[in-house]
């Protein structure tokens, strides 16, 4: 039994920290190399203890397994403007050194049935602390402002039906999750005919 939630949860308050500041500090990076940063804005949270208590339960996990099967406690997000740039942020995060990817989840092109759409990448993160190092692990949710914004609704009034929606309304939020999608498809159909432009414009000069 864990009888102290707080202490528990520490090093993973702590990764959840570091994980923001570095992977924020990549966006000035791109600034500096005149580059157009795939990365919108990155947040963070450690699963409340309670949430955690409910999950272990939903999954049938007993507690003595909750550092190897629980995977989220720690959870980061990454938004992006276009899908595209979700390919380029797993690209860059598969050569950091810093972290060891265990799982990647590409529900991107493979949507869960409730229209859901993000690409989750499950790392074993170490963090030091003064009893030396502990490695835990940790959730990377990439996803662009489109499928954050359906995700952030649906999560919120999933809640208030805890879980279970009748069926007509799974059927709209799917659908609202399809046109989600169809509005990231067109804005990157923008983007490629305005790069296009601009590149035919630089080699007519
Ligand atoms: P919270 O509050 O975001 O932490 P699962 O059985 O779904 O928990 P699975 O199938 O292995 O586990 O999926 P995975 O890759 O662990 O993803 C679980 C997390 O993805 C969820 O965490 C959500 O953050 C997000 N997610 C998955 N499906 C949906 C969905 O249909 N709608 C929304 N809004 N988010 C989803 P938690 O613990 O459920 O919640």
């Amino acid at each position: 039994m864990i009888e102290d939630w707080e202490n528990f949860l520490l090093p993973y308050e702590q990764a959840v920290a570091e994980l923001k500041v570095k992977l924020r500090g990549m966006r000035p990076q791109f600034d500096q190399e005149n580059q157009q940063t795939p990365i919108e804005f990155v947040t963070g949270r450690v699963k409340p203890a309670e949430s955690i208590q409910e999950k272990l339960i939903r999954r049938h996990i007993s507690e003595s397994r909750i550092e190897q099967d629980l995977q989220d406690i720690a959870g980061i997000r990454i938004m992006t403007q276009f899908v595209d740039d979700i390919y380029q942020i797993v690209d860059i995060l598969r050569k950091r050194t810093d972290m060891k990817i265990l799982e990647e989840r590409d529900y991107v092109i493979n949507a869960k049935p409730s229209g859901y759409r993000s690409y989750h990448i499950v790392i074993e993160y170490p963090v030091q602390l003064v009893t030396g190092e502990k490695k835990i692990l940790a959730e990377i949710q990439i996803r662009t402002m489109a499928m954050n914004f359906w995700a952030t609704i649906e999560h919120s009034l999933n809640y208030k039906h805890s879980g279970v929606f009748p069926a007509d309304v799974s059927a709209r939020l799917k659908q609202a999750a399809d046109t989600a999608y169809s509005i990231d498809q067109e804005m990157s159909a923008i983007r490629s005919e305005i790069n296009e432009v601009q590149l035919t414009d630089e080699t007519a000069k």
